[in-house]
């Protein structure tokens, strides 16, 4: 932030967090991050969202299209996830995609305006041949013109260098909450299999797609813990989603109790106060959200979302809908 918004935001809002947010910063405490979540509403808001202002165009978002090149019957067990075999959620498992039906959804992707293109697969991790067709799908959406993303699940130091040399643009691997709560909510793995992944893509060079789920039945620490990790990588993330929990019914988190949604907007605006210019996503949960609050969302400092009728397995707002409310905010879509 200059020192001259500095001072406008201590001038209106004298009780604005005096904290400098013009330097990248990696060393954040939990309880500087806690302090930013404490402020009065309208203190982080603006502070968030004027900071917002100096990175980006506020009236644009990203968008982003997923597919699910995989789905179903994964060995993992989030307690989160619809496509864990070990619960009964409905979902009918399905075989990897063809490439060129994946192709033919990244080519309407495109048309209705996504930049990138996000491939996910519900694996634990993928096995060499998995790896090979994964590659071949990074090619030809990427001969498409559109961003690539891949979200496999965990990756060795030399699968991430192969994707990429296939060209891949972004690897998304959420580290979903605090290291504290993680073990509450995944046995199958732990918090530092999540880390390694990461220094893998990291070490490849391939951009950092990393975030996580709240509304888990998470303490507010718990939310501050989960930014703090991503903001003290070597390196702040290109993009952080923040999802709000889909309830599905048959996984054990079914039945977690709602966050507030004025909770979801201040764990927006310190994301956004931490990493000044990562892309916050605005990501599953927005059926369940009303259009003040995805607004409210937009300007504490998200500027990204998930585009289209369907996330992996559930529902996202319709093309149509989105249309309509960024048009009555006057938002547009980005460009690369
Ligand atoms: N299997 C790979 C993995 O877990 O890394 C990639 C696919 S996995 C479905 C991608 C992410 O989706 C998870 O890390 C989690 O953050 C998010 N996710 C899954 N189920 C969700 C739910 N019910 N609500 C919100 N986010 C969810
Ligand atoms: C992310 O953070 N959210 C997306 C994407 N990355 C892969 C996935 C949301 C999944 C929601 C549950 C489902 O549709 O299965
Ligand atoms: Fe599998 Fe990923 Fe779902 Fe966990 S989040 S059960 S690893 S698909």
């Amino acid at each position: 932030m200059t020192s001259q918004a500095a001072d406008a935001i201590r001038e209106v809002s004298p009780s604005a967090s005096p904290s400098d947010f013009s330097q990248p910063r990696h060393d954040w405490q939990i309880d500087e991050i806690l302090a930013l979540f404490e402020q009065p509403f309208n203190d982080l808001l603006f502070s968030a969202h004027a900071l917002h202002r100096q990175h980006f165009d506020p009236n644009a978002v990203q968008i982003s299209t997923l597919c699910s090149i995989k789905t179903g019957a994964c060995p993992e067990d989030c307690s989160y996830c619809p496509q864990s075999i070990r619960y009964d959620t409905g979902v009918t498992p399905e075989p990897v995609m063809e490439v060129q039906r994946v192709v033919a959804q990244a080519q309407h992707a495109k048309a209705q305006g996504a930049t990138r293109f996000c491939m996910g697969a519900a694996w634990r991790r993928p096995k060499q041949k998995d790896l090979e067709q994964v590659i071949e799908m990074v090619k030809a959406v990427k001969a498409l013109g559109l961003e690539t993303c891949l979200t496999v699940g965990m990756l060795e130091a030399e699968q991430a260098r192969k994707l990429k040399q296939a060209g891949l643009d972004y690897y998304n691997h959420n580290i979903d909450s605090s290291p504290e709560f993680y073990e509450k909510i995944i046995t199958t793995r732990t918090f530092k299999h999540r880390m390694d992944t990461l220094r893998h893509v990291m070490e490849a060079d391939i951009n950092v797609c990393s975030g996580g789920i709240v509304g888990m039945g998470e303490s507010r620490r718990d939310r501050a813990g989960m930014l703090r990790e991503l903001v003290n990588l070597p390196k702040h993330p290109g993009s952080v989603p923040i999802n709000m929990l889909v309830k599905v019914p048959g996984t054990p988190l079914a039945d977690a109790e709602a966050l507030e949604p004025l909770e979801f907007v201040r764990t927006i605006a310190v994301a956004r106060l931490l990493m000044p210019k990562t892309m916050v996503r605005l990501s599953a949960g927005r059926t369940d959200m009303s259009e003040e609050m995805q607004a409210m969302c937009f300007f504490a400092g998200a500027n990204s979302i998930f585009y289209g009728e369907k996330l992996l397995t559930t529902e996202n707002p319709g093309e149509s809908q989105d249309m309509r409310l960024l048009a009555k905010l006057g938002i547009r879509a980005m460009r690369h």
